[in-house]
């Protein structure tokens, strides 16, 4: 099944970003440091012209620090973009957002009379909302593990000059790489009802099985000679999910639980894509 969300509010989402963006000073891009490709939406390049971005790679927590650095060095190289990196139980992004912010304005004059703007945006549930609580020190945006959950901009002020905006996550309207749009599924960026919750499990238990054998073994105390998907979401479902009404395994339920295990970082931290040397 092909995977494919843009569902109206996202429309009108847009249209209100594209406006957003023209009162702005700069943007502040989430990405899932996990996947900061996959996670990049590549109309906002679009929406965002010329606007200075600061890219932060959130959840860094759940994934390998070494990549994430890589990743970092590598975004810094880009044109007209800063990369700043941010964890769950780490404040530090406060200070460096606004420093970097601050270096963007240096230029056009700070000016304590004028009130500056930040937008953040990015696809669903990679993290903007907490990090909005995070600049605000406190918890004022609605947060949680689904995505589309902010359904409205949300505007605070940090201090007499700086604000910042929370805006609604949006997806693009065709997702033309399949593998990339299987990785958001399998993060949970992309509502289940636009997927296959088995076919993702399977693409997930493909993918963990060739390059994350260790977690996973560790995680299911996994016998060597479970090798292949199939084998897994099976072993999975007499393990822990059970079987469904008939008797059998219920492989639905295998995949939600291996699903859930890696969006929330039961299966330690897992760099799914490599920063291009
Ligand atoms: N481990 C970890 N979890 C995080 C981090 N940042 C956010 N989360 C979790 O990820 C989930 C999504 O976070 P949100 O801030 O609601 O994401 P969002 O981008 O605002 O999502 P939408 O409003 O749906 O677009 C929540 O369960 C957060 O607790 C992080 O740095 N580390
Ligand atoms: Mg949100």
């Amino acid at each position: 099944m092909s995977i494919s969300w843009y569902p109206g509010h996202m429309h009108k989402n847009r249209k209100a970003l594209v406006k957003l963006l023209r009162e702005v000073i700069a943007v502040i891009e989430v990405l899932d440091a996990r996947a900061p490709n996959a996670t990049a939406n590549p109309m906002l390049a679009e929406v965002c012209g010329n606007k200075p971005r600061i890219k932060v790679l959130c959840k860094a927590d759940l994934a390998n620090p070494q990549a994430t650095a890589k990743w970092q060095e590598y975004l810094n190289t880009q044109p007209n973009m800063t990369c700043l990196i941010s964890e769950f139980e780490n404040s530090k992004i406060k200070g460096e957002l606004l420093q970097e912010a601050r270096h963007v304005i240096r230029g056009n004059n700070e000016n304590k009379e004028i009130k500056h703007e930040l937008a953040i945006i990015g696809i669903p549930n990679v993290g903007k909302s907490t990090l909005l609580n995070k600049l605000a020190n406190r918890k004022l945006a609605k947060t949680g593990n689904e995505p589309a959950l902010t359904r409205t901009q949300l505007r605070i002020n940090l201090d007499d000059i700086w604000y910042v905006i929370d805006t609604p996550g949006i997806m693009w309207p065709k997702l033309e790489d399949q593998e990339g749009a299987r990785i958001l599924a399998m993060l949970g960026s992309i509502r289940n009802t636009a997927y296959e919750v088995e076919e993702i499990g399977w693409f997930a238990s493909e993918l963990l099985l060739k390059c994350f054998r260790n977690p996973l073994a560790e995680r299911y105390k996994l016998p060597e000679d479970v090798v292949s998907p199939n084998q897994l979401l099976l072993y999975i479902a007499q393990t822990r999910s059970g079987l469904d009404k008939g008797g059998k395994p219920d492989f639905h339920k295998a995949s939600e639980v291996l699903l859930n295990d890696i969006r929330s970082g039961k299966l330690g931290p897992l760099s799914l894509e490599h920063a291009p040397d």
